[in-house]
């Protein structure tokens, strides 16, 4: 999709915040500082629409781009960052499941890990939790840049094995930096739109 028109409709902390024109939603989700927002900036083409952190763990809403008037992303805190405290992080979980569980016109849950480490527990968790709400997800592996070319293969079959995937759920070999896999993820977001 050609992006001209984006527009960070709300930053959000409750349902009733939640935009209501019924748009298709993509949410990502992903460990904090996994890339999450980078992945938003290459797909519309912006270099800092999505707020980068230069803080792990700083996002604590969600955060609502329109896209063309056409779809959301939704960029979404990440999990797994160590200095929150307990409360911080029951009150992020409550928040995410609602979202992910009740919100009807979330299209597909896009999860994002790192190509080059195993996904870690949280990651793991994160997967299992989709599969077990039946929530359509696409999984990014990034950071491709960080790796060579030739260890890209064995890299996505670790993430495969490691969360268990279903065969049928894409994984698509990222890069923020270089652009890598834009294409097949936008193909895969407008076939579900
Ligand atoms: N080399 C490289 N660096 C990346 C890539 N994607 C993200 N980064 C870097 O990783 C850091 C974290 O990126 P963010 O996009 O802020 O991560 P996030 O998942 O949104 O983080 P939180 O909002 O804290 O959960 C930044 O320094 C980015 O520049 C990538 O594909 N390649
Ligand atoms: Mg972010």
């Amino acid at each position: 999709m050609k992006v001209n028109n984006v527009e960070l409709v709300i930053s959000a902390v409750r349902p009733d915040q939640y935009p209501e024109d019924g748009l298709p939603e993509f949410a990502l989700a992903g460990r904090s500082n996994v890339g999450k927002s980078s992945f938003i900036n290459k797909m519309i083409g912006r270099k800092s629409m999505a707020r980068i952190s230069s803080k792990p763990g700083k996002t604590q809403t969600l955060n609502f781009y329109k896209i063309e008037e056409k779809l959301f992303y939704v960029d979404v805190p990440g999990y797994g960052y160590a200095k929150v405290s307990k409360s911080e992080r029951e009150a992020w979980g409550k928040m995410i499941e609602r979202y992910i569980t009740d919100r009807e016109p979330l299209r597909a849950v896009i999860q994002i890990v790192d190509l080059r480490h195993p996904p870690s527990k949280d990651d793991v968790a994160m997967y299992e939790f989709m599969k077990h709400f039946e929530i359509p997800c696409i999984i990014i592996a990034t950071k491709a840049d960080k790796i060579p070319k030739g260890k890209w293969d064995k890299h996505k079959k670790i993430v495969r094995t490691t969360l268990d995937m279903e065969k049928t759920d894409p994984l698509i070999v990222f890069s923020s930096e270089t652009g890598l896999g834009k294409d097949e993820a936008w193909q895969e977001i407008e076939s579900r739109m």
